[in-house]
């Protein structure tokens, strides 16, 4: 639920990246950060092992524009994908506004997108929140590796409720701001509705 702070007149939106490990969360973060520009953006908070993977989480702030004399904030979050991470993954998703799901498009990755889709689609369950009602966006990352899923079979298995989705190479840059414009459209439309 967006976080609306009367006296700065600001609405935060919370978009969690989530996805198995390696596929490619923190790539997006550290992409738009890249791509931004300074007076939009805050400082991009990654707390990470020394083999760059994502321990708790990483956290990047964005200013989106004005609404109605409101500022909206985008606070982008990605989740650890590694299994025994499950601690933090549910208290990333606490007060969520919009999910991307990024899923790894090489075809051994197949099985461990279903089982991060599943713990998602659990730990939202948890906290009253149903993936279904929620704005919801996917990205097929590394489309540039050689043994991927055709996108046919990848919407087929990933995608039911036909969301949007987008190809990505996030460590190329592509397909990863199309994505996050995506679920913040999602985000607007529903921040209408409440308000
Ligand atoms: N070839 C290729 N490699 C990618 C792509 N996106 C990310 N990677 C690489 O995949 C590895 C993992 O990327 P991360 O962004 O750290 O993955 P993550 O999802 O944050 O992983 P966890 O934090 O462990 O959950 C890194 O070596 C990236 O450079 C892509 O589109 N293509
Ligand atoms: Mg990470």
């Amino acid at each position: 639920m967006s976080f609306i702070n009367y006296s700065s007149r600001e609405i935060n939106c919370k978009i969690v990246y989530y996805g198995p490990g390696l596929c490619g969360k923190t790539t997006n973060l550290n992409s738009i950060y890249n791509r931004t520009s300074q007076d939009l953006k805050g400082k991009l908070i990654s707390l990470a092992t020394e083999t760059e993977r994502t321990l708790f989480f990483d956290f990047l702030p964005l200013t989106l524009g004005d609404i109605r004399g409101f500022k909206i904030r985008l606070h982008l979050y990605t989740v650890p994908g590694q299994i025994f991470y499950a601690a933090s993954r549910k208290l990333i998703l606490k007060g969520v506004d919009g999910v991307v799901f990024v899923a790894d498009s090489q075809i051994d990755r197949m099985e461990a997108n279903l089982e991060s889709l599943d713990d998602l689609k659990i730990n939202l369950g948890e906290q009253g929140y149903e993936l279904e009602k929620l704005p919801f966006s996917i990205q097929y990352n590394k489309r540039d590796l050689p043994h991927v899923l055709s996108i046919i079979d990848m919407n087929r298995m990933l995608n039911h409720r036909n969301v949007p989705w987008f190809e990505g190479v996030a460590i190329k840059g592509v397909g990863v701001f199309e994505t996050l414009r995506s679920v913040a459209k999602q985000v607007l439309i529903e921040l209408k509705k409440q308000y």
